[in-house]
């Protein structure tokens, strides 16, 4: 079996999440026609692999097989190395509070954990695993990661979750300070789709 899409075909976008929906859009430029997990009623699947990549294969997989659509799915989030990687997959846990995702309360949960290890290391990285699931078929899943420093208080209002305390390296902004299109330029979602675009497009 050849693992092509070809242009103009429907895609899933198995992702719950507004700001990623969003880039996501901007980053298959038109080329697809997207239809959300949202806008067809699909449920949300629980997370429950240890890796990106684990968890965008299920998201993606879930999406395909539910819909009978071709589904593509992003499973991202952010490791800072002073606390061992963590948040890392829990990266949208970390933002959960009772009255439902507050990701100014998940970046003051990070800062917090990184003075009390008393470590002045301030280095962290975005992962975005992307799969793309065929309905009951294949599926092919990449990575993209991009390294920065962690900078507190947050800057920036554009973006989304973490993106207003992630500077990446050799830029004088942070992802929320920065223009979409230069965070796209660059960002780990964007190395990911590079690759997934050499794979299937
Ligand atoms: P879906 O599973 O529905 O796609 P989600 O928000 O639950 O949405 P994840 O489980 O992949 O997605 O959570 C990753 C979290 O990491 C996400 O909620 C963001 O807040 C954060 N994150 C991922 N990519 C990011 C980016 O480019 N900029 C800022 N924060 C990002």
């Amino acid at each position: 079996m050849v693992l092509k899409l070809e242009f103009g075909a429907i895609l899933v976008s198995a992702t719950h999440n507004p700001g990623k929906a969003k880039e996501i859009a901007e980053l298959l430029d038109g080329k697809f026609e997207v239809v959300t997990a949202g806008a067809l009623g699909l449920p949300e699947p629980e997370e429950v692999e240890q890796t990106f990549v684990g968890n965008a294969v299920l998201k993606a997989r879930a999406a395909a097989d539910a819909s009978g659509k071709v589904a593509i799915a992003d499973d991202s989030g952010l490791s800072v190395m002073a606390l061992g990687g963590d948040p890392g997959v829990l990266s949208a846990r970390w933002a959960e509070t009772a009255g439902g995702r507050d990701f100014d309360y998940a970046m003051d949960r990070v800062e917090k954990a990184v003075i009390k290890t008393g470590l002045a290391d301030r280095s962290a990285r975005f992962h975005s695993a992307l799969a793309v699931a065929w309905p009951h078929g294949a599926v092919v899943a990449v990575e993209g990661t991009v390294d920065g420093m962690l900078v507190f208080p947050g800057r920036g209002t554009n973006g989304f979750g973490y993106d207003p305390i992630f500077q990446p390296l050799g830029y004088g902004q942070t992802f929320g300070e920065m223009d979409p299109m230069a965070k796209h330029a660059i960002s780990h979602r964007a190395v990911a789709f590079e690759k997934l675009k050499a794979a299937l497009f």
